[in-house]
């Protein structure tokens, strides 16, 4: 492990370009749940199965009282040393982008800078009628929030299943992942596509890719390098000397 962190240490601090993909794991230090495995349950139900428009569809209050809950418990929470790690990363290589699944908005507040949120945002909510979008700062949006433009009723602001991401930031991680010499990829189970699909982009252009994960994920046997740690604990580390 130590001699694998070095090689990629090095391989970061040599790179004009790096692209980074982050997902829940990222953040499981900061006290945020993942998705999936033990800890992904909310009150029986799959977290997964109410990041759907079917599931918004047929029970708006249900999906809302889930990221309120979110809402309320990320207002409560800080970065963590990964989060901590990547932006002061971002500053030692010339063409730095972090591509987010997480919609915590933590990277921000961290201090990176040219991140690209692929799965939107959670502080975001968007009216269903009108399309209007805005931040809304507030833990508790209540039982069926309305849009203050035209009544219609909100959703978060964030990309469910069966949805598109959109495009635009879309192309521009494709095009990040394919210009890296170095792409990482951390704290997620790498099962949620499009976004799965970058390392295997940036191995095909070329890159070096390093996965940082206490688990194996299915996409292990692609990588160059695989640091099996928590990511508040291994990232710092690439930046020792
Ligand atoms: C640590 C750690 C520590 C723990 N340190 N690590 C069949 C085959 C292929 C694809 C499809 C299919 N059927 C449908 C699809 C498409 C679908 C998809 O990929 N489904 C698969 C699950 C099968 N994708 C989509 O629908 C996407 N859209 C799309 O494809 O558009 C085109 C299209 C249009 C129309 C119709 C169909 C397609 C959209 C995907 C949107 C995903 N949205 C969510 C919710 C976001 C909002 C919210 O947060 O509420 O995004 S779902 C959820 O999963 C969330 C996450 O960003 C995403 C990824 O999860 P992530 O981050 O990987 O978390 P976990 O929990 O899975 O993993 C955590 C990892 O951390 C684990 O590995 C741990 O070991 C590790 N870990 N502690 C480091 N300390
Ligand atoms: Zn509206």
């Amino acid at each position: 492990m130590h001699e694998d962190i070095r090689r990629l240490a090095d391989r970061i601090k040599g790179a004009d370009r790096v692209c980074v993909l982050t997902g829940a794991g990222v953040s499981a230090e900061s006290g945020v749940p993942t998705f999936r495995g033990p800890q992904g349950m909310w009150k029986n139900h799959d977290p997964t199965e109410l990041a759907t428009p079917q599931a918004f569809s047929r029970d708006p209050k249900l999906v809302w009282e889930f990221y309120n809950w979110r809402r309320t418990l990320l207002s409560e929470v800080q970065c963590n040393p990964a989060h901590t790690a990547l932006a002061a990363m971002e500053s030692l290589v010339p063409h730095f982008t972090l591509v987010t699944q997480n919609v915590d908005g933590l990277h921000r507040k961290a201090g990176s800078a040219n991140i690209i949120e692929i799965h939107g945002n959670i502080w975001n909510v968007r009216c269903t009628s009108c399309g209007h979008e805005r931040q809304d700062p507030s833990p508790n949006l209540g039982e069926l929030p309305c849009c203050d433009v035209c009544g219609g009723l909100l959703r978060p602001g964030v990309v469910w299943f069966n949805e598109s991401l959109d495009p635009e930031l879309w192309r521009q991680s494709v095009e990040a992942a394919s210009r890296a010499e170095v792409m990482l990829v951390a704290g997620t189970s790498a099962v949620v596509q499009p976004a799965a699909s970058l390392a295997g982009v940036a191995k095909r252009f070329g890159a070096l890719v390093a996965e940082i994960n206490p688990e194996a994920t299915d996409q292990s046997d692609m990588m160059d390098i695989a640091l099996r740690g928590k990511a508040g604990e291994v990232l710092p580390k690439l930046l020792e000397d």
